[in-house]
């Protein structure tokens, strides 16, 4: 009914006096943004419970994809456009006077993520609804996501991100479908009738509450769902004119300890710091998901003994890695069954993605502490850990340094990704090259132990946001070339290769990037006071900071080129706008003085009038999804210059590529992937490669001073982060000097640095050729298919989870 514009209105004008009680000229945009929201909720209610009822009349198995994080952005315009509404809703609106974009952009992002892990949680669940994959993502309702970022005076300021603030229209509570979480307390070991039984007593009660969030596949009627836990206090009905002043005290004091479990996102990615609170989230998340899986799995007539064979349970990254012992605790615990069944079903329900290999992000909880908050779940992981430590001693008699090296508790710590291969079939990476250092390196022993656990998963995004959704222009131009069968199957993106000659083609590429670089450049002259040549080479590095990312390195490159066009300013380059964006983890203190340095960078150069505006740098605040659906679409070169075997895998370079621009980048992650599919001449490659950086590594590194006295320019860029002559005061940024310099280096800026200014050089030159450069942003579109998480998923479903696709009949 909504598909009818008169319907719309009438439905919306509707909405807005009943349930807002305004009329329309009244209303608020937020009136406005909550009315359409919960309009659109309510038109696809029934083909939610439709696709739950036909998922368990049809499919045999059922994935629960379990994340700390899920990064979802403006969940509004997704909806509409997989809905088919978007239209239709806009020029309803546009009748009633009302501009559907500002209203857009009122709605705020869902940032319950950090990023690539918790941006890849929600491409996945866009691509399994639309394909039709039975998928139910399990996550955490934080009241606070990914803090926002300010800058003043250059520097990184967080502030809390209240997304509930005006409500959630999205979501749904299902109060009735709480269930209690335990932690603390005591086990008592009951002997019954020979068998043993452990009761857990004096724990701390609290309740998982239920809030679920609709995921609309494109055009299928198909409606998955995310479901999110919020944490609250078990007794509520206190009559608090009945309690004494410490009992009320009390209460308060418990009320706050329980609600602070999904207070708020932890905000680092890639380092580990053992905090209790931390700890009790992920177990929460894990106990809580289990339970309601379990309640509905016995409610539909489901037999425990059969667990793993209707349900896959997927865990992303080793955050959700308790799923394991928790599992088996209500398998042994709960439903009587034998320690080597409960073995069985959960080893065969488990599957896990690693996406890092950086040293510091491996999760390691302290004995004492883990064993304080979850006495029973210790208990396992002790009995776990007893029995693997035996099967090795069996396979490997006496190898005590394999099996002290592989054990899931050393030097008392619980090492969770030891756990997390033990007790799961399936362990993959998420880039080729990624998973062979898994194999060859970082897990040898685990892959030496069990080689038929290990696959490759590369990651992928969905190109319906990333290119259909953000980038309305060239989804028409590509429709327009190909028909529009790449919406649903992207693989067919292909056949644009035959207009990678085509000049009329090449001649509206260039016009539709002009387009998206004037939206780009509306939104820097109205937030900065920049302006940007529409005609310079956009080159975007936009991802959170981090040492191993190497904006660093990026930076460089930019004062080199600065210096040399003060030394010769009539040189006969393209002009370059250079955009940053990204957040830094708020304790890690060079990653701040790494968005300082771009800043201050930014101020000497955009403010030099030598250069003739040839050179723009701007740092974008905040970025985030919703912001990057702007960024990509206006970009011509996307920046992944990571030192080789650092990136797992990296997503953003996939959506630079599909939306046409070309990749300058290491041969790291799905880097060397996206290489590999455009060809060489497509792709813009400099540095050393994995192997090269293994055995620096393996060998004590390079000396980074050698660079420094053997290259002017170097010397030059790194003299004057310190000497005053840049930003006018002596020491600024000693740090990244320092870290540089005097400690080796670790990431190989210096030591790349030369390849990548040469490369940075050719790209200039290619860029010269204006039909040369359209056809290598072509040929990167029409290879950007095999990029989009539709593909991974199908890949994930048939050979981790073996779950089959579900039409959902209207
Ligand atoms: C415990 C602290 C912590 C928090 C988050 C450690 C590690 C993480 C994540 C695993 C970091 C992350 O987002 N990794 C990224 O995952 C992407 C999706 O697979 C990859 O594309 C990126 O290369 C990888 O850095």
């Amino acid at each position: 009914m909504l598909k009818d514009k008169e319907k719309f209105k009438e439905m919306f004008l509707d909405r807005i006096q009943t349930i807002y009680g305004v009329t329309i000229e009244e209303a608020s945009v937020t009136d406005k943004y909550m009315a359409l929201s919960s309009l659109i909720r309510d038109y696809i209610y029934r083909n939610w419970v439709h696709t739950h009822r036909e998922y368990d009349k049809k499919a045999e198995r059922q994935v629960y994809y379990f994340s700390v994080e899920f990064l979802k952005g403006k969940p509004l315009g997704n909806n509409l456009l997989n809905l088919g509404l978007k239209d239709v809703c806009k020029e309803a609106l546009d009748d009633l006077g009302i501009d559907l974009e500002s209203i857009e952009n009122i709605e705020n992002d869902v940032g319950l993520g950090n990023g690539g892990l918790g941006r890849l949680g929600a491409c996945f669940l866009e691509s399994m609804a639309s394909l039709g994959i039975p998928c139910h993502g399990c996550t955490i309702r934080y009241k606070y996501g990914l803090f926002k970022q300010k800058i003043i005076d250059g520097y990184q300021v967080e502030v809390l991100d209240n997304w509930l603030r005006n409500g959630n229209p999205w979501e749904v509570r299902k109060t009735d479908k709480s269930v209690e979480v335990k932690f603390k307390g005591k086990v008592r070991v009951n002997n019954k009738n020979g068998k043993m039984a452990f009761i857990h007593e004096d724990y701390e009660s609290i309740l998982a509450v239920p809030n679920d969030m609709p995921i609309i596949g494109y055009r299928n009627n198909t409606v998955n769902t995310l479901r999110t836990f919020s944490a609250e206090p078990k007794r509520t009905e206190l009559d608090f004119t009945l309690l004494s002043r410490e009992e009320v005290q009390k209460y308060i004091e418990y009320k706050h300890s329980v609600e602070s479990i999904s207070e708020i996102l932890y905000p680092d990615d890639h380092n580990y710091e053992g905090k209790v609170l931390r700890l009790k989230q992920q177990y929460f998340l894990v106990s809580a998901g289990l339970q309601t899986i379990i309640r509905r799995f016995k409610k539909k007539g489901g037999m425990m003994k059969n667990f793993h064979e209707k349900v896959a349970i997927h865990i992303n990254d080793t955050h959700p890695t308790l799923a394991i012992p928790e599992l088996m605790r209500i398998l042994i615990d709960e439903e009587d069954i034998e320690w080597d069944e409960a073995w069985y079903i959960t080893t065969n329900a488990i599957s896990y993605t690693n996406h890092t290999i950086l040293p510091e992000a491996l999760e390691k909880w302290n004995v004492d502490m883990f064993k304080g908050l979850l006495p029973r779940i210790y208990m396992i992981v002790h009995e776990i850990n007893e029995r693997f430590c035996k099967e090795l001693w069996n396979r490997y008699p006496e190898d005590w340094d394999r099996i002290r090296n592989m054990a899931i508790i050393n030097n008392n710590y619980i090492n969770m990704a030891h756990l997390a291969v033990v007790g799961s079939y399936s362990v993959n990476g998420v880039a080729k090259v990624h998973t062979d250092i898994l194999k060859n390196q970082v897990m040898k022993n685990f892959y030496d132990f069990s080689p038929y656990k290990f696959n490759n998963k590369t990651n992928g995004i969905t190109h319906r946001t990333w290119l259909l959704k953000a980038n309305p222009k060239l989804s028409n131009l590509i429709t327009d070339a190909i028909g529009d069968k790449w919406i649903k199957e992207p693989s067919s993106l292909i056949k644009l290769t035959s207009y990678s000659q085509d000049s009329s083609f090449k001649e509206n590429l260039f016009k539709v990037k002009k387009h998206n670089k004037q939206i780009l450049a509306d939104l820097i002259k109205r937030e900065y006071n920049i302006n940007i040549d529409l005609d310079s080479i956009v080159d975007v590095q936009v991802k959170r900071i981090h040492e191993y990312k190497r904006q660093i390195l990026n930076v460089f490159n930019i004062l080199n080129m600065y210096y040399t066009l003060k030394d010769n300013p009539d040189l006969d380059i393209p002009s370059r706008t250079f955009i940053f964006g990204g957040k830094a983890a708020p304790g890690y203190y060079m990653a701040k003085e790494i968005i300082k340095l771009i800043n201050s960078v930014s101020y000497v150069i955009n403010k030099d009038k030598i250069i003739k505006d040839k050179l723009k740098v701007i740092f974008l605040e905040n970025y985030r999804v919703s912001l990057a659906e702007r960024v990509f679409p206006a970009s011509d070169v996307s920046e992944q210059i990571s030192t080789a075997s650092k990136e797992a895998s990296g997503t953003g370079n996939m959506k630079f590529m599909i939306n046409g621009s070309i990749t300058m980048g290491t041969l790291d992650g799905a880097n060397i992937e996206i290489r590999d599919a455009v060809g060489d001449d497509n792709f813009f490659n400099f540095g050393l490669t994995v192997d090269e950086v293994l055995s620096y590594y393996r060998n004590g590194g390079y000396n980074s001073w050698d660079v420094y006295n053997s290259d002017y320019r170097v010397k030059r860029i790194l003299d004057s982060l310190i000497d005053g002559t840049l930003f006018g005061e002596k020491d600024k940024f000693r740090m990244i000097y320092e870290s540089l310099l005097n400690n080796n280096d670790q990431y190989f800026v210096l030591k790349d640095f030369d390849d990548y200014v040469k490369t940075q050089v050719k790209l200039q030159e290619r860029y010269k050729n204006k039909y040369k450069w359209l056809e290598m942003c072509t040929e990167n579109i029409a290879n950007a298919g095999k990029f989009s998480s539709d593909r991974t998923v199908k890949e994930y479903a048939k050979h981790i989870w073996k779950v089959k696709e579900v039409q959902v009949e209207k």
